[in-house]
């Protein structure tokens, strides 16, 4: 009757909160030939009871990526390279064009529509989420797209 004994343990594992931070909304526009950089957009969520915050972010498409905040300052778009990015416990962090952005340097090649981008995110917490970026129409979104 041994099965009986682990019942428990088990049901206590089962009932463990999932708290690992989701990756949604993962974007970015097409790409004109030559340009060697681009910006990824997407949306964080953190479910746990702490704040979590992304730290680095990585894809095999580019020489290295960065984590950027836009802002306007004296009428002009200009932007800051974070450090990281902290998503509130039990809230969310949008990348979003005008605002926090994944910024692509070295571009391997030109996307286009309908290609997609594999990136890495690692959190302070020592977690990792992979997720695919959709390449939209060039036009996509809204707000700078000067870089
Ligand atoms: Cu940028």
């Amino acid at each position: 009757m041994r099965f009986f004994r682990f019942l428990p343990l088990v049901a206590v594992f089962a009932a463990l909160p999932c708290w690992a931070v989701d990756a949604s909304d993962g974007w970015m526009r097409a790409m004109p030939p030559g340009q060697p950089t681009a910006a990824a957009y997407l949306t964080l969520s953190n479910p746990g009871d702490s704040t979590v915050a992304l730290v680095s972010a990585s894809t095999p498409l580019a020489g290295s990526v960065e984590i950027h905040r836009s802002f306007q300052q004296d009428g002009m778009w200009r932007m800051r390279r974070l450090t990281d990015l902290p998503i509130p416990a039990g809230g969310d962090a949008a990348l979003a064009p005008g605002g926090a952005h994944l910024m692509l340097f070295n571009m391997k090649r030109a996307l286009r529509e309908g290609d997609s981008l594999p990136l890495t995110l690692e959190f302070d917490n020592g977690e990792t989420v992979e997720l695919s970026i959709e390449v939209r129409a060039i036009g996509a979104g809204s707000g700078h797209q000067h870089h």
